[in-house]
């Protein structure tokens, strides 16, 4: 995160119809009662609070049988994709409390825009155990939340939801950490993509730090933007609990602090989305705690002060 900025703006996004279950609309209380506010203001950030996101459904938008609630999912992207494109524009670091993992299909496209406009790369880290690489055609589901990362790459249109002309991310710029579930049809899309992926078992063999700085090194070298896409259930269930869809075998803690501190001793991260938090599942508000010291340790907050690293 880069300490030249120093300002967030935090977006609440009470969205839950992507995700098939009731529960992650009350995300974004959660994550403000748990101090996400607070914890960004102690490290030196000027915080706004936008409030929380409430769009009318789109009518325009017909309903789909292959993509469920696609009204008000739709709806929800566009007012997301105005909202951080807005807050990126301000020179703000826009942070999404969501809400359902459909919300990146609002974000990504925003801070897609965003970059453009400074003739600049965006790459994506996918911190998650599903690869959200679904559409409606191949979706087992129908739920949208398992489709954002298609769509923001161009490779899946529900509707005319955004623009048509709106700017795609390219799958290479893409980068999964953490998958341990994949749907069948899935996994072939995502092999000819070209969405780069560090599945559990590659974080066994090389270790979370290789892989970051070898993510790190290629953001850098093409003078990217990073917008960071932080799905509860990236993390072990029994780290993190509060979440639909937990999978076994997920990050440690530790695993994930060590991804959020090097981030941010990298600079690189332009936007932060906090999803997937459902708080009617969570064990007494452990898991929105653990997602807000996780968003503390990627704007700053550190065990020891480190030497600086030579450039
Ligand atoms: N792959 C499944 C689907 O598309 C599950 C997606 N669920 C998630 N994604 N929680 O992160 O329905
Ligand atoms: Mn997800
Ligand atoms: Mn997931
Ligand atoms: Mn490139």
């Amino acid at each position: 995160m880069s300490d030249k900025t120093k300002a967030a703006t935090l977006i609440g996004v009470p969205l839950e119809e992507g995700s098939g279950r009731g529960g992650c609309a009350m995300g974004p209380a959660a994550l403000r009662i748990a101090g996400i506010g607070q914890a960004l203001g102690e490290l030196g950030y000027r915080v706004a609070d936008v409030g929380d996101l409430r769009p009318a459904s789109a009518s325009d938008l017909g309903e789909n049988p292959k993509a469920h609630h696609l009204p008000v999912v739709g709806a929800f992207a566009r007012a997301i994709e105005q909202a951080t494109y807005r807050a990126a524009n301000e020179g703000t670091i826009p942070v999404l409390l969501g809400g359902d993992h459909s919300l990146s299909m609002g974000s990504v496209s925003g801070m897609a825009r965003h970059a453009k406009d400074l003739d600049r790369p965006l790459f994506v880290l996918w911190l998650d155990a599903h690869a959200d690489f679904n559409t409606p055609a191949s979706s087992p589901s129908g739920n949208i939340h398992g489709m954002p990362v298609a769509y923001y790459c161009g490779k899946a249109e529900f509707a005319p939801i955004l623009p048509a002309n709106r700017p795609f991310v390219d799958p290479r710029h893409v980068y999964q950490v953490g998958i341990r579930s994949v749907d069948e049809q899935e996994r072939l899309a995502i092999a000819e993509s070209g969405v780069n992926v560090f599945d559990m078992r590659a974080i066994d063999e090389e270790g979370m730090g290789a892989i970051m700085r070898r993510i790190i090194a290629d953001v850098s070298s093409a003078n990217g933007l990073l917008h960071v896409s932080l799905d509860v259930d990236f993390l072990d269930p029994d780290v993190a609990p509060g979440v639909g869809t937990t999978v076994p075998g997920g990050a440690t803690f530790r695993e994930a602090h060590l991804i959020m501190e090097m981030l941010h001793d990298s600079g690189l991260v332009s936007s932060l989305d906090l999803v997937e938090l459902n708080p009617f599942l969570d064990d007494r508000g452990k898991s929105a705690r653990v997602i807000v010291e996780l968003a503390a340790s990627l704007f700053g907050r550190r065990i020891l002060d480190r030497p600086t690293r030579a450039a």
